[in-house]
């Protein structure tokens, strides 16, 4: 007999949320970076073990909405907590509870699926700090909240305590997915991810939530390799050149950084060849949301 069932891992941007799920998972599925709003669209992950299959569904930070894709990854988020059986709210340890986390509380109240608090980022404060915000959590909030496990996703700090509370959850069911199946997302999604985290990553201000990757050509050849030819697709010229850089150089650092990853990623050489276009606006425009796969077709 196995257990299995659907976990949603949600919170404000930044608290970890795609670090945990590529933890639990000790691989890649979703992208990371140190800007909000890095993930953009729900991403499935399927942890198995010899007694559980658990779903996990890693969604965009939940954020005052402020674009059509923004409108977008809120939804998405906030349609995860729909038909789940656990629900993992995250929360960075080295921060205050803020209003923007009272109000993913509040909405998660009426939710009938269990609910568990995980505390993550514990490698930045002290034992201390610790106690104290566990005891602060669990004198307001443990009439929500059935359990309250600190760890830290960065660190693998604590991650086989939370599969454990997770399971111990579940109901007996059976497999959703096959065993080699990591993620509900395709090795094309994977693959625009990746190019997108390291743009994000050698970018700031208004450049990380511009860009968009749309892929030309995606093509394993005879002798296993892998010739992919991807457009990034920005909103203004100006931030055409900040991707390209003085001679180019920005945007060959992106290319080295992602051929890189995707070789380890699918373990075949990698050709790769980026170009970057302008799309007025696209984050505005529905038929590009859709086009770009931020439509909300699965709602
Ligand atoms: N120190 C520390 N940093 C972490 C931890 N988990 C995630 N981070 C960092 O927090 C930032 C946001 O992580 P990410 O997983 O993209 O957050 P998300 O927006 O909630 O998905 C990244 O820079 C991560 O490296 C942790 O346990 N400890
Ligand atoms: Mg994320």
């Amino acid at each position: 007999m196995i257990k299995s069932g659907f976990v949603a891992i949600v919170g404000r941007p930044n608290v970890g949320k795609s670090t945990l799920l590529n933890a639990i998972l000790k691989r890649k599925v979703a992208i990371i970076s140190n800007k909000a709003q890095t993930t953009r669209n729900n991403i499935q992950g399927i942890y198995n073990s010899n007694n559980a299959q658990i779903i996990f569904i890693d969604t965009p930070g939940i954020h005052k909405p402020k674009s059509g894709l923004s409108k977008f990854m809120n939804k998405s988020a906030y349609a995860s907590m729909n038909d789940v059986d656990i629900i993992l709210f995250l929360l960075n340890a080295n921060q205050d509870i803020s209003t923007g986390d009272l109000k993913i509380i509040d909405a998660l109240k009426n939710r009938s699926a269990k609910k568990i608090v995980v505390l993550n980022k514990i490698d930045l404060i002290s034992k201390e700090a610790l106690i104290k915000k566990l005891t602060y959590i669990n004198e307001n909030f443990s009439d929500i909240f059935e359990d309250i496990i600190p760890i830290s996703a960065l660190e693998y700090n604590n991650i086989n305590t939370l599969i454990d509370v997770i399971v111990d959850k579940l109901n007996d069911g059976f497999k959703y997915f096959p065993d080699d199946m990591v993620s509900d997302h395709d090795d094309k999604f994977l693959t625009k991810e990746v190019i997108r985290e390291k743009i994000l990553q050698l970018t700031y201000d208004e450049i990380p939530h511009s860009v968009a990757i749309d892929l030309e050509k995606f093509i394993f050849t005879k002798d296993n390799n892998l010739i992919v030819s991807a457009i990034i697709i920005v909103e203004k010229s100006s931030q055409k050149g900040i991707i390209i850089g003085k001679n180019g150089a920005n945007l060959k650092e992106v290319g080295i950084r992602a051929r890189n990853e995707l070789e380890k990623i699918f373990g075949c050489k990698i050709y790769l060849d980026l170009f970057v276009k302008v799309e007025n606006n696209w984050r505005e425009k529905q038929f590009q949301l859709d086009e770009l796969g931020y439509t909300d077709k699965d709602y």
